[in-house]
């Protein structure tokens, strides 16, 4: 394989909806481009992009895979990126190592919300945006419909390069507004028939033909003038326009494919080999610190490392990208990351599951190495001497959350390894040893995203483990003063044990100003503050205690002993055991043993004491509240609504967005268990959704009750 200059190469992302035939149309390109002989079909099972063992138990890519064609002296280098919500990480990733967003469409269905999705990311890295709207063979598909979504949702800068003929299974051509041809296949798709376009066509091809002229010159001063002085463009000059449209994000343009036939594939790749922008015309990176990294071939060596990843029949495998200078066989890099020596043993252009051996790769391309010592994903390699980091890989929040046991607890170490390993080739995998929840927690972007990692779990590691439904961080509180004595009295043979502490509890809020006198069972007690003390809780809302013991009834010296048993009580809260926040204890008596009395006896006496008051206080759980917001196609509303119902959500706004719903929701977290299986299940995958913190608030009361009687129930037990 011949060494690939730097204008020589351009990189994709290949996104879009799950289904849309992204797959299908990237197995497509390497037929057509003859790198592979054989073209596999998703439903085979036998694709080069959908690999892993664990894809073809799905149906569908779990992994973003990179991938090469070679059309017309390029190099076109493809990350295939999974389409559904749950992999989203693989796709924001991908979007930032390549420099154009292939996005497919199916034409049955036009733009979705997951396109939606995709696309607000492909905005947030400033990349230009080509639409493939795919499956034209379809019976379904719907060319006029799917365009018109696409302006919805995307606006009037999406231009049509191509529009069909017909549609259905009788879809064999297409016309092309650029190069004003007709394109005609055979039954077999491949390689077109190139004809002029015939005479009952001609009068829309000129009408689309200027709309493409006017939306190309317009991005360029100097176009816009020759265009207004000529009447029209060249087709180089088009294409220059179209190319600087592209950059800015000023022109989409919409290419027409079957990826199934193999039809309208050759064109679409002599149109990114000509047009699209080269990695050198993008904005140049820059490390952690500010320096720009262009480019450039004749510099040193600089890679960044986008995904490791442990292969079938290979193990760990690196995938970079050359960001300056260019690689050999056999070079010495280093990891500026760990501060190491790595050796480049093998250097390969990647197909998938295909790999071909290159001896040297310049700046612009995109390879894959294996046998590295310590480099993970997000890492930077720099030959000698280079010292910046390259900033990492920017991703989604994740949105689903699961605790995770080993089946057999001997395993327990070995499972925190193996998670620490996965979190290190999927940064989107996130673990969490929670001390609260006393259970470990694995997050990442879905349900689906969370069980491939069960499935390396179990596959790679050999490890057997369980996902379990993660305890919910509770709150207790209370909404009422109460008070209570407590004599903690033990006399036992030797020392014996004595402390007695009679304190008021009450709700605490920022501000409260302080009671002179409470009354009870019958009796004023006056309070005369000797100190306060308050104490930020780290887990949200404040402790604040109040001495008001007079006449020395207990001594000074006691004082932490009592505090400490409330925190005590304040960490394993009476209700349930859940952190305990927003209260104000005032000790105001007790007694002591001149002999008998010692910390641990008041430790426990303030435990107590706290306990008993708390459980009169009119105990209240909270229960952390999320902002939930899900956007769906309009006849999907319904479902979804009376789903979020039946999770106790209370339904803030709807609003339409672009051709498709938004419902904002506040939903207790502890109903949001599993919601991106759910969602997705009613949908049909067409929906997605978005979730963040906003908050505590009560728990209803059987709800309430429920959890006592369970939290009782373990109690009992220990
Ligand atoms: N009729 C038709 N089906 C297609 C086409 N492209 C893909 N498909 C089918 O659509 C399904 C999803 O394709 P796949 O490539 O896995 O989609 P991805 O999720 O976007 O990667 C598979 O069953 C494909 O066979 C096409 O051009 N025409
Ligand atoms: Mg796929």
């Amino acid at each position: 394989m011949k060494v690939y200059q730097g204008n020589e190469i351009k990189n994709f992302a290949l996104v879009g909806n799950s289904g849309a035939g992204k797959t299908t149309l990237a197995e497509a390109m390497l037929f057509e481009g003859g790198v592979i002989n054989r073209r596999g079909t998703v439903d085979n099972q036998n694709t080069v992009s959908d690999y892993f063992p664990v894809e073809h138990e799905y149906g569908y890519s779990v992994f973003s895979t990179v991938l090469y064609t070679e059309w017309l002296g390029k190099k076109l280098n493809f990350i295939d990126c999974p389409g559904s919500d749950d992999f989203i990480g693989g796709a924001v990733g991908a979007l930032q190592v390549t420099d154009t967003a292939l996005m497919v469409i199916n034409a049955q269905s036009g733009a979705e919300v997951g396109s939606e999705n995709i696309f607000r990311h492909t905005q947030e890295f400033s990349k230009p945006v080509i639409f493939v709207l795919n499956q034209l063979d379809h019976e379904k598909a719907d060319y006029d419909v799917s365009l018109e979504s696409l302006r919805t949702s995307f606006g009037n800068k999406v231009v049509q390069i191509q529009y069909p003929i017909t549609t259905g299974s009788g879809f064999n051509a297409l016309i092309d507004v650029l190069k004003m041809k007709l394109y005609k296949w055979p039954e077999t798709g491949g390689a077109p028939e190139i004809l002029e376009i015939p005479d009952n066509e001609k009068e829309k091809a000129e009408e689309l033909h200027n709309i493409l002229v006017e939306a190309a010159a317009e991005n360029d001063e100097q176009l816009l003038e020759l265009y207004l002085e000529e009447g029209s463009l060249t087709e180089d000059q088009m294409r220059e326009g179209i190319h600087k449209g592209l950059i800015h994000r000023d022109l989409f343009p919409v290419f027409c494919v079957s990826a199934k036939k193999s039809m309208g594939i050759r064109r679409l790749m002599e149109f990114l080999g000509n047009v699209v922008p080269f990695v050198s015309e993008m904005p140049t990176p820059t490390t952690e610190d500010g320096t720009k990294i262009p480019c450039e071939t004749n510099a040193s060596t600089i890679l960044f490392v986008f995904k490791t990843s442990v292969e079938p029949h290979l193990g760990e495998v690196n995938y970079f990208k050359v960001l300056s200078g260019k690689i050999k066989e056999g070079d010495d890099l280093y990891n500026v990351n760990r501060g190491s020596k790595e050796r480049l043993s093998a250097i390969y252009c990647v197909a998938g599951q295909n790999r071909t051996k290159v001896s040297e790769m310049v700046a612009g391309d995109i390879g894959a190495t294996v046998k590295l010592k310590e480099t993970k994903t997000n890492h930077t390699l720099g030959s000698k001497g280079f010292d910046k980091i390259m900033p990492p890989l920017r991703y989604p929040n994740s949105k689903y959350r699961t605790a995770i046991k080993s089946v057999n607890e001997s395993d327990d170490e070995k499972l925190g390894e193996a998670l620490n390993r996965m979190h290190e080739e999927d940064p989107t995998w996130i673990i969490e040893y929670s001390k609260e929840l006393k259970q470990i927690l694995v997050n990442g972007q879905g349900e689906f995203h969370l069980r491939t990692l069960k499935w390396r779990l179990e596959h790679n590691e050999k490890l057997m483990v369980n996902f379990i439904e993660p305890k919910i961080p509770y709150r207790e509180t209370i909404t009422k003063i109460a008070h209570a004595d407590y004599r903690h009295k033990k006399q036992s043979g030797g020392a014996g044990q004595f402390g007695e502490v009679h304190m008021i509890i009450e709700p605490y809020y920022e501000g409260m100003p302080i009671t002179e006198m409470y009354k009870f069972d019958g009796q004023e007690h006056k309070i005369s503050v000797r100190d306060t003390e308050e104490f930020p809780l780290s887990w949200g809302g404040k402790l604040v205690f109040i001495n008001s013991i007079v006449g020395g009834a207990i001594e000074a010296r006691f004082l932490p002993a009592i505090m400490k048993g409330i925190m005590e009580k304040m960490e394993e809260g009476p209700l349930t055991g859940s952190y305990a926040r927003d209260i104000r204890v005032i000790v105001y008596d007790g007694k002591m043993h001149p002999v008998d009395s010692n910390e641990i006896s008041f430790r426990l006496a303030g435990r107590n004491a706290f306990s008993k008051a708390f459980k009169e206080a009119g105990p209240k759980l909270l229960e952390p509240v999320y902002d939930v917001s899900v956007w769906c196609p309009s006849e999907k509303m319904g479902d979804i609504m009376s789903d979020l119902q039946g999770r106790r959500a209370m339904i803030m706004g709807m609003e339409s967005e672009k051709g498709f719903e938004k419902i904002s929701a506040k939903v207790p977290l502890k109903e949001m268990h599993g919601y991106s299986t759910a969602l997705s299940s009613i949908s049909g995958g067409r929906a997605r959704y978005e979730m963040k913190s906003s908050g505590y608030e009560k728990v209803p009361p059987e709800i309430q009750d429920q959890l006592l009687k369970a939290y009782e129930a373990t109690q009992k037990e220990e």
